[in-house]
């Protein structure tokens, strides 16, 4: 825990963001960051005493302003951590090879059916221990924190049976525990049909259903039921027995929906009120309406379009319509290998038609509603965690428009600077 209290001041802008921790921001909430210039946050242990322009807090702080940690972010933006809702952090291997097929012609789903693509993710993840595999977590958690995420979501999905489930979400707890990164846990038992049950994929959802589903919920081994509903992997309806059964227990719905072709995922989601619906590439209008109706969070992946060299959702017509919209990396060995949260926030402005400022509302704030964290984490406000991120950039616009860089000068994670000047602090 940290001993002195840390003063940061004279931040050219401060993107608070306050207000919305009971929300999600929709619509052209998504544009009001609620900027103050000048900007000062008083820090003690790991949370936000205080915030405000330096004028107030030099006020209110005069008798104590000896005893703190001062950090001049002059010229500087401060806004909350980044938060990635949505990674397949814990696997073993890389794929790079299926990336080179891609290049030369394959599709992901080519890949994926001829025993490639998530599949060979999960034979070399099975055959990991889970110190490899918290090892290879926690170098990507590292990269996070460089990219100024301080908060993601991990899903399961590389073993599809019971064994390798468990070892991936304890693997995951354990990284969290040795990593200032906090991560959140999903289980993704069906992530895909398993060789053993590649003729009969009902006997799957079931057995994920009877014998995977109460351990996780008894283990509270994660927090949200996830599904790749996907022509060709698990339909609507095997999706919907899923999440249902796992509502029962207490686990709150995610889907990966309509990613590579439509299949009505958006209009699944709102009908079983999951907290978000992920991908949404090829989603319908009337998903999307159906979505804003019901509140179910957009998270959208950029990097997956990017990387698979597809057409990107349609982020603005989601916003137009009253989703709440956040973005992820997707942080995956297949069809995203990156950690870089401000990319992704280049690319919705690029290829998706969000603005600058939305495209930081949706990588902090509705992020963190995205995974039950708001009330902790995505805005700068008195009583919310300490996990604040300082660029090297003068303005917000700046962070997107400087585009395929990394602006990060220093990272507050629970009241701790984990990185400064760019490189990650040797302490942890
Ligand atoms: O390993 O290919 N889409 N799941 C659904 C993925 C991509 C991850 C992978
Ligand atoms: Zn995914």
């Amino acid at each position: 825990m940290h001993s002195k209290p840390i003063f940061i001041k004279h931040a050219n802008q401060m993107i608070t963001l306050k207000g919305s921790s009971a929300q999600p921001l929709t619509k052209e909430k998504m544009s009001e960051l609620h900027i103050i210039e000048d900007g000062a946050v008083w820090i003690e242990e790991d949370i936000i005493k205080s915030a405000g322009t330096t004028a107030e807090l030099e006020a209110d702080y005069q008798s104590r302003l000896q005893e703190a940690e001062i950090i001049d972010a002059s010229g500087k933006i401060l806004l909350p951590g980044l938060v990635d809702p949505h990674t397949h952090l814990v696997y073993a291997g890389s794929r790079e090879e299926e990336f080179n097929m891609r290049l030369n012609g394959a599709t992901y789903m080519e890949i994926m059916n001829n025993g490639g693509g998530i599949h060979a993710t999960t034979s070399m993840t099975r055959k990991a221990s889970e110190d490899e595999l918290v090892l290879a977590s926690l170098v990507r958690l590292d990269r996070f924190l460089k990219h100024g995420v301080t908060t993601i979501e991990a899903k399961s999905g590389y073993g599809l049976d019971w064994e390798t489930e468990r070892k991936q979400l304890t693997a995951a707890k354990k990284a969290d525990e040795l990593h200032p990164v906090d991560v959140v846990r999903t289980f993704m038992g069906a992530h895909a049909v398993p060789a053993e049950f590649k003729e009969n994929p009902d006997a799957f959802i079931d057995l994920v259903i009877e014998e995977m589903l109460p351990k996780v919920a008894e283990e509270k081994l994660a927090e949200f039921n996830d599904i790749f509903c996907e022509r060709g992997v698990f339909t609507p309806k095997q999706s919907r027995k899923l999440l249902e059964a796992g509502k029962k227990l207490g686990l709150t719905p995610k889907i990966h929906a309509d990613e590579i072709e439509p299949y009505e995922g958006a209009e699944l989601a709102a009908e079983v009120g999951a907290i978000s619906a992920d991908h949404l590439l090829r989603a319908s209008d009337k998903g999307m309406e159906m979505m804003a109706e019901k509140g179910v969070i957009g998270v959208l992946l950029p990097g997956t379009a990017f990387f698979l060299m597809a057409e990107a959702a349609r982020g603005r017509r989601m916003i137009d319509k009253g989703v709440p919209v956040a973005l992820s990396t997707d942080c995956n060995p297949g069809s995203s290998p990156t950690c870089s949260m401000p990319f992704m926030m280049n690319l919705a402005c690029m290829h998706m038609g969000l603005t600058p400022a939305e495209a930081i509302t949706a990588a902090t704030i509705n992020a963190a509603h995205a995974i039950n964290r708001a009330k902790e984490v995505g805005s700068i406000e008195a009583g919310k965690k300490a996990d604040l991120l300082l660029l090297n950039v003068p303005n917000y616009m700046q962070m997107q428009y400087h585009y395929g860089m990394n602006h990060t000068d220093t990272v507050i994670k629970n009241g701790e600077v984990v990185v400064k000047g760019g490189s990650l602090c040797c302490q942890q």
